[in-house]
């Protein structure tokens, strides 16, 4: 008997209906995943109730011995995975994990330089509504229009005239590997600090599937639920090259403090107060999980899986941004096909199969309606589906997207679907 459900009924049926709708429909959203039965446990354990502000050693509560242990194997996991030399497990999220890099390294004011939301880039690398391009000042660059690859040219002309503190290389709609080699070479020209921002490819990354950002990156964020599949959060990361270059010291010992110490303070007291120590187990099961063979096994299929989505599409005709996918992800521009991103997200939801709406490169349409979606292999991957499924799935949503205002089509769209994800159930 479940006790929120004699407890609270409300949120019981909400539960069993989230968990009927992760179960019967298609996730392809490309940064969703489905955790292991192990990270919902560790997630939901009784490491909710702990207040841990500060560090494992170093808190301002008494009793945490425990959570102390926990903190410190998350820690010690992320550096094996991402063979990194410091770790801070405790942001709540990607956004949060690029803040804590921000208060660490700049000054309000300062210019950053990331890729165009409207490119492939996220909110928190300069978007104007967000903090990073409010509290920064921030300049974008962009993809070019014929390769959909980034424009280093463009990057590297701005990147002199606005003379950035930070650069940040990564995206969330990138379907090509990130040349960090080549972000660094401009970096180092103007003396900028690269921030990697690997939330996508994070898991391609600890499955050694992805260029490291190690060594290029002076400092490096993810989330920690994506390809990587673990609970909802974030972390930072450093490499070899961490020594702190603005001579901040320590008030009492006037001894130069490591970019490590400015993180950590960056991210509590700067941002945050007590962490969430049932997440921060929660990433610790995550990161064994990744750590294992059979991660690499995983991250190849969604590798093949997503090739062959860029394939199966291309073979009906659509038109892929860059052309093609090195990732889990691929972006399709539906111009050609007379639907907006809006509506086709709409009418794929419609017969159970889940997606977002996109802008693509230049895009003439709204970010609220959009001329593209993207599509990700991550989640269907983990529910076991192969190669043979995504053949099947590129059917369904042609069907879908040639006939969005025929609602028996959808409806019969629908029922294959729910027969498809009744094979590859989650969480029985
Ligand atoms: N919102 C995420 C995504 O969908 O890519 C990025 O944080």
């Amino acid at each position: 008997m479940s006790i929120v459900k004699e407890k609270d009924k409300k949120i019981y049926d909400i539960i069993q209906s989230e968990l009927n709708r992760q179960n019967g429909y298609l996730e392809l959203i490309a940064s969703e995943n489905f955790t292991s039965k192990a990270v919902l446990e560790t997630a939901g354990s009784v490491l909710t109730n702990k207040y841990a502000e500060g560090y494992p050693g170093k808190r301002y509560y008494g009793g945490c011995i425990h959570v102390d242990e926990a903190e410190n194997l998350a820690i010690d996991r992320a550096k094996r995975l991402f063979k990194a030399e410091y770790a801070n497990v405790q942001p709540h999220s990607g956004s949060s994990g690029n803040m804590g890099v921000y208060l660490a390294y700049l000054q309000p004011g300062d210019c950053i330089m990331g890729l165009d939301l409207s490119h492939g880039g996220h909110l928190t690398h300069g978007s104007k509504v967000s903090f990073s391009g409010q509290i920064y000042n921030s300049v974008t660059f962009q993809v070019k229009q014929d390769t959909g690859l980034v424009d280093f040219d463009d990057l590297l002309e701005k990147a002199r005239e606005y003379k950035p503190k930070i650069i940040i290389c990564g995206a969330s709609a990138y379907p090509r590997t990130v040349e960090f080699e080549k972000f660094r070479e401009v970096a180092d020209e103007v003396g900028a600090f690269l921030h990697g921002d690997i939330c996508h490819n994070s898991g391609l990354i600890a499955a050694e599937m992805h260029p490291s950002p190690f060594p290029h990156c002076h400092v490096v964020s993810t989330s920690t639920h994506k390809s990587l599949r673990g609970p909802r959060g974030g972390i930072i990361l450093l490499g070899s090259d961490y020594e702190n270059p603005f001579g901040k010291v320590a008030p009492k010992s006037g001894r130069v403090k490591m970019m490590s110490e400015l993180i950590d303070s960056a991210v509590m007291p700067g941002m945050q107060g007590g962490p969430l120590m049932h997440i921060i187990a929660a990433k610790a099961v995550a990161f064994k999980e990744a750590l294992e063979p059979s991660f690499k096994t995983y991250i190849r299929r969604v590798l093949d899986n997503a090739q062959c989505f860029a394939e199966e599409f291309k073979s009906k005709g659509y038109e892929l941004i860059s052309g093609g996918t090195d990732t889990h992800l691929v972006l399709i521009d539906l111009q050609n096909k007379n639907i907006s991103g809006k509506a086709a997200e709409i009418a794929l939801d419609e017969a159970g199969i889940t997606v977002n709406k996109n802008m693509i490169p230049f895009d003439p349409k709204s970010p609220f309606v959009t001329s593209g979606i993207r599509i990700g292999s991550p989640a269907m991957t983990t529910r076991g589906m192969g190669v043979d499924e995504v053949k099947i799935i590129v059917d369904l949503i042609d069907q879908v997207i040639l006939n969005h205002d025929n609602k028996d089509k959808i409806q019969s769209v629908k029922k294959h679907v729910n027969e498809l994800c009744s094979s590859f159930r989650i969480y029985d």
